[in-house]
């Protein structure tokens, strides 16, 4: 029989990274790490699956620092994996499947598509998809009559076009050359393969570290649940370019959830992340099912009441140490998921044994996070809440929430009934998701050059915990003072 109690946890605020010897530089230090066994990222952070945090501009703005965001899935299939496609069509050397436009559609209709994909023009293409033209903004802007035919008004064939394949710096002198700003490729029957905009070459130069697919697209993951058109869902996101999917749950460690990662995985080939767990056992559950990697943590959010309502969890560094355990010898990353208040807590999320960590409270307050701005009294918040609140897990306008399954309540009919373990609040405005990236990332290097660890798997493997008392968490923020300017990475709580 296992013992009726396990050792004690541990979480953030217990433990401190013991300083180790540093023989490198501080610009030597490589933040690279994997979400799962395939997908990379350059920086360990996601942004976590929630409707106040997750959406296509915070997965962009995610992916251009180097991470990855994983969009949530409180929303129709079609509306989420219209997200997914948002994302891989943001930027990338080439967009490998340009939008196109019928010449018999009408300026109205170009208008309409090129706002829905805030796009600035479009190859026109009949229905073998043989490029006719090109409508741009340039052959648009001053035409008043918007009923007119896309063919009356577009500039045809011969274009400057490419061949498939084209080096970046041949389409880039194509583009300098003819003073245009978009390159369809053909191939040599004419038919469109492709499109390279001088948009995408500028933004690629703008982020230098921008998580990539193999054809220059960002990355981005997407969540399903484990009821009802769950597995639809997940070929629907798999379909519109997913990177990986996790399979999202507060119960990671049941059958239900194994069952659904197993699924998909046989039935795709895209990486398959499960969760949460906080045990070895349930990490050890989710290897057996074959997945790519492993989500960890119950209670530890920000938001989160599981651990008060229901009385379950694991302190979040003690979870860690141990689902990591199981997932080492099998070779599967683990994602630390949430918990975390600064930029500290990230290395202490490696130490422990993740790979890389999921972000929702520190997150939901950026530029890029769903929802607008508020102001009270002369501050500026933005909202935050569970997706195991009631207001997430409520039917709204007549349209069921998706969020119940996460906590296993899809079948409960009425509002009234639902068992919350998520609370709705607001936290401060914090800005475009850059600089917060930029504290984030600045401190977790400063973190690895104190461990000593050159790569996050050097710091993981190396880095030592001290366990502190309550004095030795007094002493480690600052005291005996009264704080006159904020720091952009310190707030006491
Ligand atoms: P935090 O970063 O501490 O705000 O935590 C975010 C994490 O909390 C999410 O990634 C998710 O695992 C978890 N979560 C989301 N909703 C709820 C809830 O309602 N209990 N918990």
């Amino acid at each position: 029989v296992p013992a009726k109690f396990a050792t004690l946890g541990l979480t953030y605020d217990d433990v401190l990274l013991l300083p180790g010897a540093a023989d490198m530089a501080p610009h030597e230090i490589d933040t690279a790490s994997h979400v799962s066994r395939n997908v990379k990222v350059n920086v360990p952070l996601l942004s976590a699956a929630m409707d106040k945090v997750t959406e296509a501009r915070m997965a962009i703005a995610m992916a251009r620092q180097g991470g990855a965001g994983v969009l949530h899935r409180n929303l129709s299939i079609e509306g989420q994996a219209y997200q997914v496609d948002q994302v891989k069509r943001s930027e990338s050397g080439m967009v490998a499947d340009p939008i196109t436009i019928h010449p018999d559609a009408t300026l109205a209709e170009a208008d309409a598509l090129c706002a829905r994909f805030r796009i600035s023009g479009v190859p026109v293409t009949n229905g073998d998809n043989k490029l006719l033209g090109i409508v741009t903004n340039r052959d648009m802007a001053f035409e008043t009559d918007r009923s007119q035919r896309v063919r009356d008004i577009m500039t045809p064939m011969p274009l400057i076009t490419g061949k498939v394949g084209i080096s970046r710096d041949d389409a880039m002198e194509l583009l300098r050359r003819h003073k245009i700003e978009k390159l369809p490729l053909v191939d040599d029957a004419g038919v469109l393969k492709g499109l390279i905009t001088v948009k995408d070459f500028v933004k690629a130069e703008k982020y230098p570290n921008a998580a990539k697919d193999g054809e220059g697209r960002l990355i981005v993951g997407a969540a399903v649940g484990v009821a009802g058109d769950a597995f639809e869902r997940a070929q629907a996101l798999v379909a519109a370019g997913a990177d990986f999917i996790v399979v999202d749950t507060a119960h990671g460690h049941s059958r239900l959830v194994a069952d659904m990662a197993a699924k998909i995985k046989s039935n795709t080939s895209v990486d398959v992340v499960a969760g949460n767990v906080a045990t070895r056992d349930g990490a050890q559950a989710l290897v057996d099912a074959g997945v790519d990697g492993i989500k960890v943590g119950v209670g530890p959010g920000s938001i989160c009441t599981t651990r008060v309502v229901a009385g379950v969890g694991v302190p979040q560094v003690t979870a860690i140490y141990e689902a990591a355990q199981a997932a080492r010898d099998a070779g599967v990353p683990v994602i630390g998921d949430g918990g975390l208040q600064y930029s500290g807590d990230i290395a202490k999320a490696i130490v422990a044994g993740a790979d890389t960590v999921m972000l929702g409270s520190l997150l939901a307050g950026c530029e890029e996070s769903p929802g607008e701005l508020l102001f009270i009294n002369g501050k500026q918040f933005k909202s935050y809440r569970g997706m195991g609140s009631i207001g997430a897990m409520q039917t709204r306008g007549g349209t069921k929430s998706y969020s119940k399954d996460r906590y296993f309540q899809e079948e409960v009919k009425s509002d009234e009934q639902l068992i919350a373990e998520g609370i709705e609040g607001q936290v401060p405005y914090r800005g475009p998701l850059s600089s917060v990236v930029h504290q984030l990332v600045g401190g977790l290097r400063q973190s690895m050059f104190y461990v000593g660890g050159r790569t996050i798997p050097e710091v993981k493997e190396n880095g030592r915990f001290v366990r502190i008392t309550a004095a030795g968490l007094k002493e480690s923020h600052p005291h005996d003072i009264q704080m006159t300017t904020e720091a952009p990475n310190y707030s006491p709580r």
